[in-house]
């Protein structure tokens, strides 16, 4: 059976009612809470991991709530103990994240991750002073919650369009985001866009990095697969075209490794390449060789 409260928080994840990859992942293991039996757990599981297509945190925390059961822990214990391990993820990104950033520093960052806002707001706690330029992810305007998020915790912010990345990037000392998912060849899915910032950051010799929790690596691109890139509805662009216009809507795209300086995660600095190294040392229940 699938209880009322994972059906709503499956619907709400699609319509964007809950996002970012860390938010979408613990709200839907969450959901869980309460339901014991392993059979309608499964049920629930399987509605919450295609939520999103492009998400591979969901689908691994989804996991280790079933690799939890089967060690015999309660669902309650289950995210109790995702709980602890995400936060903790969190906290080293979040120290590792605020000592790259520096008194005087001009950041570009875009859409919303949480992650980046953790690692800004901690920067900002430690007494750095620094701005933050947010580019505002068109269709969906997520830059703003970041602008919002950022201002109200007292850090200068300007808000820009997409498009005016690189007219700024030349001014600033880094560009940083998160990232939905990092594959086996060290690629990184962001919010749609984000390849335009690294190319022009790349151009313009400015540091670009990433800021992610190994959770947010997909195992099955370990078998060749390619990370799906979610379509959304073409409304969300232009909601009545004329006639003849098509519309298309992808919500992320795909970043090169060359471009991505350095990946901030709880398993330390990185580069894209050493992800699967670092992953299946600090989470060896992530079963890599048979995903
Ligand atoms: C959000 C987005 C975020 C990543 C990382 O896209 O692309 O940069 O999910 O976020 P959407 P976090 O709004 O379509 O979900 O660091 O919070 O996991």
């Amino acid at each position: 059976m699938i209880s009322a409260k994972v059906k709503k928080t499956t619907a709400d994840i699609k319509k964007i009612k809950i996002q970012g990859a860390h938010t979408i992942a613990v709200a839907a293991v969450d959901s869980l809470s309460g339901i014991e039996k392993i059979s309608d757990i499964k049920s629930c599981i399987k509605l919450l991991r295609d939520a999103r297509p492009t998400e591979p945190m969901l689908r691994n925390s989804l996991d280790y709530i079933l690799y939890k059961k089967d060690s015999g822990f309660t669902t309650k214990e289950a995210i109790q103990d995702y709980h602890l391990m995400i936060d903790e993820a969190v906290e080293h990104i979040a120290k590792a994240g605020a000592r790259r950033i520096k008194d005087g520093m001009k950041i570009m960052t875009r859409c919303h991750s949480s992650t980046v806002a953790t690692v800004l707001k901690r920067a900002k706690e430690q007494g750095r002073v620094f701005e933050v330029y947010v580019a505002e992810a068109r269709p969906l305007y997520q830059g703003r919650i970041t602008a919002n998020e950022l201002s109200k915790a007292g850090i200068p912010v300007t808000l820009i369009v997409d498009s005016a990345m690189r007219h700024y990037i030349n001014d600033m000392d880094l560009a940083m985001t998160g990232a939905d998912a990092i594959t086996s060849d060290g690629f990184a899915i962001n919010k749609v866009g984000t390849s335009m910032m690294a190319l022009a950051a790349h151009e313009a010799r400015t540091e670009f990095g990433m800021v992610v929790e190994l959770l947010k690596f997909d195992p099955e691109t370990k078998l060749g697969e390619q990370e799906k890139i979610e379509m959304r509805e073409p409304k969300e662009v232009w909601d009545k075209p004329p006639k003849g216009v098509k519309v298309l809507n992808p919500a992320f795209d795909v970043t090169p490794p060359e471009y991505i300086h350095f990946l901030t995660t709880e398993g330390g600095v990185i580069n894209p390449y050493t992800m699967l190294n670092v992953i299946q040392s600090k989470y060896p229940w992530i079963d890599i060789s048979l995903a």
